[in-house]
């Protein structure tokens, strides 16, 4: 009896594992690419740029499987938090031979001659929700001709936000 309890509790368990879309991380990341550390002014406009690694035969992600239309950053903070993106591009710009740094941010790269996904986030889409907290940040998608989820590695933030500089007060006429 205690065996067919234990049997019952492990297939519930492993149903409800299943059951929950999982957002596997594959390929390498490399959030503002090329530099280290990758530091996100709250107070900045503009965009921020993140790379996914292309296939080089080795390692990376093979980016022909990805449906571009379901394209998504994804950061921590108090949750994991999705924000749309701004546009994307096909360009070179880093290479998958470093293993991602985490902690860390991941370690600057140069291209490989291997197409890599450049996604860019409007700030003022991730200013919606990112905060100080926030630590990580990837590029999440669903696989083309499926509604399954992957995402790329987590690369590591720095979120600041500037104090004001006080105006000077002068006296005077
Ligand atoms: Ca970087
Ligand atoms: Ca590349």
């Amino acid at each position: 009896m205690k065996i067919v309890k234990v049997s019952v509790t492990f297939l519930t368990m492993l149903a409800l594992l299943v059951s929950i879309p999982a957002v596997m991380g594959t390929g390498y990341t490399d959030v503002k690419p090329g530099s280290c550390p990758n530091p996100i002014n709250l107070k900045s406009n503009g965009v921020v740029s993140i790379a996914v690694a292309g296939y080089n035969g080795f390692n990376g992600t093979d980016l022909s499987t990805i449906n571009l239309d379901t394209l998504m950053v994804q950061f921590n903070a108090n949750g994991v938090k999705n924000v749309s993106i701004e546009r994307y591009s096909f360009e070179d710009v880093i290479n998958d031979s470093a293993a991602p740094g985490f902690p860390c941010c991941n370690p600057i790269t140069e291209g490989d001659g291997v197409d890599d996904l450049v996604v860019k986030v409007k700030m003022a889409n991730l200013k919606e929700h990112i905060i100080p907290a926030t630590t990580q940040m990837r590029v999440i998608w669903q696989v083309d001709g499926s509604d399954q989820w992957s995402g790329s590695s987590w690369d590591q933030i720095q979120v600041f936000e500037p104090p004001e500089v006080p105006k000077p007060k002068c006296s005077g006429k």
